[in-house]
């Protein structure tokens, strides 16, 4: 090989170099859709391990939906992570997010690929998680109330004013909530399930987890939310017990997804297939976030519920993450549950 051909060849090496650090540098919006501990984690080791400043937002799953609808014809989001995948696959059906195929793809469980599959690599899931309850066990015993296993239960008088759920047109888990009840009651018995429950509840918070944080500070005895939430502030060490419903109840598949037409797309990627890797979901318990990995390879945190032990219903995720019925869920939820709210 002449000695031209070999310079002309180191050259055409540099400028590759140059063009993907040059792709690899500069700013990244992210919505999180998860708590604020591991959103600020990720942010941190995202920085430590890139050259890339990112710019993060938290909001509910519902709200983070909204956003990018809204500012679908001028997007200030990069990437979305976190939250729910009901909201996540509504937007994929809607072409609000971005098609891509990571190369990490085939490391994930077969519940995070189906993600991916059915809405055509538009969104994945990053993790998974059951929903239940944490009640305040200190509460309960001083006002001499019985355990909470049921969602029969929840509808005692005795419970009057002391349960707490998020509203469902902003919070991932409530729909997840909605939907599961509606899964496993039918719709209308649902809803009149949801009305006698609102005997109960002292309010409809914005934010999935707030209602099991207000358990674990005693301003409420008891707060509807995902399994792993409950936990969090069990390790945090709150009086606080969390609860698999005996009839059974549904999951989420917590998912990640791009924005369509990212201003930052080629960093939306970098963060896309660094958040699929073993190492960065492995470190997900270090913000007490305890839910279920998606990547095979990554550690399963002792605190995670286990799904075998708990009454799952088969979640029918194509259904409930269909714009239509998501939005006619939310509508008659509107209309019959929070026209009557407290
Ligand atoms: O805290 C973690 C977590 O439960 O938060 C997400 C949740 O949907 C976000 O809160 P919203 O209900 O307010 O949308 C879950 O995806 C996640 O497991």
């Amino acid at each position: 090989m002449s000695m031209k051909r070999i310079s002309l060849m180191l050259l055409a090496t540099a400028a590759a170099f140059s063009v993907s650090s040059a792709k690899a540098a500069g700013d990244l919006n992210v919505i999180c859709s998860a708590d604020v501990v591991i959103c600020e984690q990720l942010q941190g080791d995202f920085e430590a391990a890139h050259d890339i400043k990112v710019n993060m937002v938290r909001l509910s799953s519902g709200e983070s939906y909204a956003k990018i609808r809204a500012e679908s014809r001028n997007p200030k989001t990069d990437i979305w992570w976190g939250g729910t995948g009901d909201p996540h696959l509504q937007a994929a059906s809607e072409g609000l997010t971005e098609e891509y195929k990571s190369a990490k793809i085939d490391e994930l469980h077969d519940w995070a690929k189906m993600q991916a599959e059915s809405s055509g690599y538009r969104t994945v899931g990053i993790y998974a998680g059951a929903l239940g309850w944490g009640y305040n066990t200190d509460i309960f015993k001083e006002k001499g109330l019985a355990e909470p296993l049921c969602w029969a239960d929840l509808l005692k008088p005795e419970l009057k004013g002391e349960i707490q759920v998020a509203n469902p047109n902003s919070s991932g888990t409530a729909y997840t909530a909605l939907a599961s009840l509606v899964q496993i009651m039918g719709e209308d018995k649902a809803f009149a399930y949801l009305k006698d429950l609102n005997s109960n509840v002292s309010q409809y918070t914005k934010s999935g987890s707030a209602p099991v944080k207000a358990a674990a500070r005693g301003e409420t005895g008891l707060g509807i939310v995902f399994m792993h939430d409950a936990i969090s502030q069990a390790a945090s060490g709150f009086p606080v017990k969390p609860i698999a419903p005996c009839e059974g109840t549904g999951y989420e598949i917590g998912s990640m997804s791009i924005v369509k037409g990212a201003r930052n797309m080629d960093n939306a990627k970098v963060w896309y297939d660094w958040a699929l890797t073993p190492e960065v979901q492995s470190r997900m318990k270090d913000a007490k976030s305890f839910q279920l990995p998606s990547n095979k390879a990554a550690a399963v945190p002792p605190e995670a519920p286990k799904f075998e032990d708990i009454k799952l219903i088969d979640y029918d995720f194509a259904t409930y993450g269909n714009p239509d019925t998501r939005k006619g869920l939310l509508e008659r939820w509107d209309r019959e549950i929070g026209a009557i709210a407290n």
